[in-house]
């Protein structure tokens, strides 16, 4: 155990569980799924309801410009720097009920079982709700803690545009949580991320808890696809400049560069939208947004120019331009050893089966890990399944997970 005097706290996996399910209660989609997009009224509702838990621990809360939430434990030692530990509440429009919530949920019940048990920790603890990780209306996503780790400008974030032309910052300020903190203020001992693994390893392996030793690098292209909007029944085929057909093409080019790119690498177009919509109307703008990953720096940026290459030449062979910029760049990051094996000690001590692996998902935790020591635990995922409705997490093993989160807290912020 990572301190002998706190060996024998146990979380209680009734109350992290039963939170899940009301959480999910907001913006639910059928039976299992939720849609929560970040700054929504979903959203605002979410975050009330999570704000009232955290009072409800005795935990003060705070937010600053991105509208990132953080309920705060104070140490014995003020002087010391805090231990925080969280996730994000927003959904995809299609999303589970653990992808996020499960890292805020475990960091609270984290916290809270130390209340119960009457343990007071050296350094303050944290428990964090990031702004915007899956960046669904306001792109790009993880903005919240990219802007807290110094990595996008105050009027850049403020201006980004959402639907009907919303400001970032106007949506932000309606959910009641874009306040005042300077990320300088709040300078982190650490930050641990729990988080389902959102892929098939940990539960084929039969393991309870991975050890998240690095997150791989992603980008994002926009594209627009430019011919000329036309009439379906009086303009030849040959004579069109079909920007959907080219984006369609381009669709195709951008699979058959990320296959020839091995099997680490990954490209997705999972947005595609012509501009007009109408079905005898030829569309002469398509916009879509190219998502490409890869674990290795120098390969991620040869498979972009690649794919930006690919766009060009494919929308070029049906007459149409295509004009790429990139919209979000995340290095791999490695993920700081002692955090990490401060995870996997508390895993050992637990005697819970366990794995060190990658995480092929981004994460808050990539960018926080610019700005303090960072850690993540994974938890297995029913078939590996996330950003679906059918997203699955059982709750002992969300249990054992918020038990090794609650004890990697503990090995850093000391028991007083
Ligand atoms: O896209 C991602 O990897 C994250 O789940 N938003
Ligand atoms: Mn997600
Ligand atoms: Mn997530």
């Amino acid at each position: 155990m990572s301190d002998g005097s706190v060996g024998r706290v146990r979380i209680d996996a009734d109350r992290l569980w039963a939170r899940h399910m009301e959480l999910a209660r907001i913006g639910r989609v059928g039976e299992t799924g939720n849609c929560r997009v970040a700054l929504s009224e979903e959203d605002a509702e979410a975050r009330a309801l999570f704000a009232s838990w955290c009072r409800a621990a005795g935990l003060s809360l705070r937010s600053d410009r991105a509208g990132n939430m953080f309920a705060i434990r104070p140490g014995r030692d003020p002087s010391r720097k805090p231990v925080a530990a969280g996730s994000h509440l927003d959904t995809q429009p299609h999303g589970g009920r653990f992808d996020g919530i499960s890292g805020v949920l475990a960091a609270l019940e984290a916290v809270e079982t130390l209340n119960d048990a009457g343990v007071e920790t050296e350094a303050p603890l944290i428990v964090v709700n990031w702004t915007n990780e899956e960046g669904v209306s306001f792109a790009p996503g993880l903005l919240g803690s990219a802007w807290f780790a110094g990595l996008i400008a105050d009027a850049d974030l403020d201006a980004i545009e959402g639907p009907d032309g919303q400001r970032f910052a106007d949506a932000a300020a309606r959910t009641g949580w874009r306040g005042e903190l300077r990320p300088d203020e709040l300078a982190l001992d650490s930050f641990f991320e729990l988080h389902i693994e959102q892929g098939p390893v940990l539960e084929k392996e039969e393991d309870q808890v991975g050890v998240v030793t690095s997150v791989q690098g992603l980008r994002w292209l926009d594209v627009r696809v430019q011919g000329t909007d036309a009439h379906a029944g009086t303009t030849p085929l040959e004579a069109r400049r079909d920007a959907l057909l080219a984006a369609a093409a381009i669709v195709v080019e951008l699979n058959r560069a990320g296959r020839a790119a091995g099997s680490d690498a990954r490209v997705s177009v999972g947005r595609f939208r012509p501009g007009t919509d109408g079905p005898s109307t030829v569309a002469g703008c398509v916009d879509l947004v190219v998502d490409i990953r890869h674990p290795d720096a120098d390969t991620l940026s040869g498979l972009v120019e690649r794919c930006e290459a690919a766009c060009t030449a494919a929308a070029a062979a049906h007459g149409c331009d295509a004009r790429v910029s990139q919209r979000l760049a995340v290095p791999p990051r490695a993920f700081d050893p002692s955090c990490v094996d401060a995870v996997a000690a508390a895993a050992r001590a637990l005697g819970l089966r366990h794995r060190r692996l990658p995480s092929g998902a981004l994460h808050d935790a990539s960018n926080i890990a610019a700005v303090a020591p960072t850690a993540m635990i994974f938890v297995p995922c029913r078939n590996g399944v996330s950003h679906n409705v059918e997203e699955y997490a059982e709750k002992d093993d969300l249990a054992a997970g918020c038990e090794v989160l609650l004890h990697a807290m503990l090995a850093r912020s000391g028991v007083a």
